[in-house]
């Protein structure tokens, strides 16, 4: 079946099952979370007759908000119901321990379709998230599946979020087109990017304390090292402690920063960052690996992880003698 043709199947599937039930990735975000709840909407506007579940077997905070999802039904409703899973690349990532029960499953995703999974399968891997791939989906049958206010507003945070405000590279004419669509049924933004983007007091003075700790090498590389004992006293876990690498992240003339958090066993887990330079390849000479402008390490002393340092102020100095312009 070619693309148009899924569509046209997912359509019909849509129609003739009197019970659906939406289900995404497990750890949720706001495009796993604004894709069901939005196509919960726009099927409960236009087929009020039918049952329609958002069931997920995990909830984040972060993305309360956007709605309460339904209860789990009993194992006999999925007999004869369909399941919609959305966002989620692999079926072991669904939220939904129920999911196999359900007579037939729709997939509608983003992710790079590594294990295809499902009856149906809608894989558009060039879309920036979910969400705009279901709008997109929504929009090409308006007589069967017309947007509403309240599903535009979840469509909306997962748009906003996956591309990352509209600024990844995944953002194309057709991604702000879509988000376009959503704006004219009238978004309060102002409410929705203070429901995303603002951070508890405590976090506020933790980033404070944490960016007077940031140096500078000769070259340019920005660096930022966490001690347990630091961690400790703001209360972070490595996870938590880990995210303040993107504290360097806006520096002119800084392209590589580099984050190293020290662990309870003593062992500095290092986070790489950088933009238009690669770091990857000094990453798997320290035991790591990962993307070419995002990679992880491990480093097992203060000296080691002084020697990565100098590499990558290495790694920086000589990218200026071929690059006027360093941004
Ligand atoms: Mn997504």
């Amino acid at each position: 079946m070619n693309n148009q043709e899924i569509r046209e199947a997912i359509r019909q599937r849509i129609k003739s099952y009197s019970r659906i039930i939406l289900s995404r990735h497990i750890r949720p975000d706001g495009d796993a979370v604004g894709s069901t709840m939005g196509l919960a909407a726009v099927l409960r506007a236009r087929y009020p007759e039918k049952e329609i579940y958002v069931v997920n077997d995990d909830t984040a905070d972060y993305t309360a908000f956007i709605g309460t999802e339904d209860t789990q039904p009993d194992d006999a409703a999925y007999a004869d119901a369909l399941l919609i899973a959305l966002d989620t690349g692999t079926f072991d990532r669904l939220s939904n321990s129920k999911a196999g029960l359900a007579k037939e499953i729709v997939k509608i995703d983003h992710h790079i379709d590594d294990k295809p999974y499902g009856d149906l399968s809608l894989v558009e891997d060039f879309r920036s998230s979910a969400c705009e791939l279901v709008v997109d989906f929504c929009l090409s049958f308006p007589e069967d599946f017309p947007l509403t206010a309240e599903a535009a507003a979840c469509y909306y945070v997962g748009m906003v979020t996956d591309s990352g405000r509209f600024r990844y590279s995944e953002t194309t004419g057709d991604t702000l087109r879509l988000a376009g669509a959503l704006l004219d049924f009238g978004i309060d933004t102002e409410r929705l990017f203070a429901h995303l983007y603002l951070d508890p007091y405590e976090e506020f003075r933790s980033r404070s304390a944490l960016l007077r700790k940031i140096k500078r090498s000769p070259a340019g590389v920005l660096s930022l090292t966490i001690p347990r004992s630091l961690r400790k006293k703001l209360g972070l876990t490595m996870e938590q402690a880990g995210a303040a690498v993107s504290l360097m992240d806006s520096v002119k003339g800084s392209p590589v920063w580099i984050a190293f958090i020290e662990a309870d066993d003593g062992t500095i887990r290092v986070r790489l960052r950088s933009r238009f330079i690669g770091v990857q390849e000094l990453a798997t000479r320290y035991h790591g690996g990962g993307h070419l402008c995002a990679s992880g390490a491990t480093v097992y002393s203060k000296k080691e992880a002084g020697a990565l340092l100098r590499e990558a102020d290495a790694l920086l100095s000589h990218y200026q003698l071929s690059h006027e312009d360093i941004l």
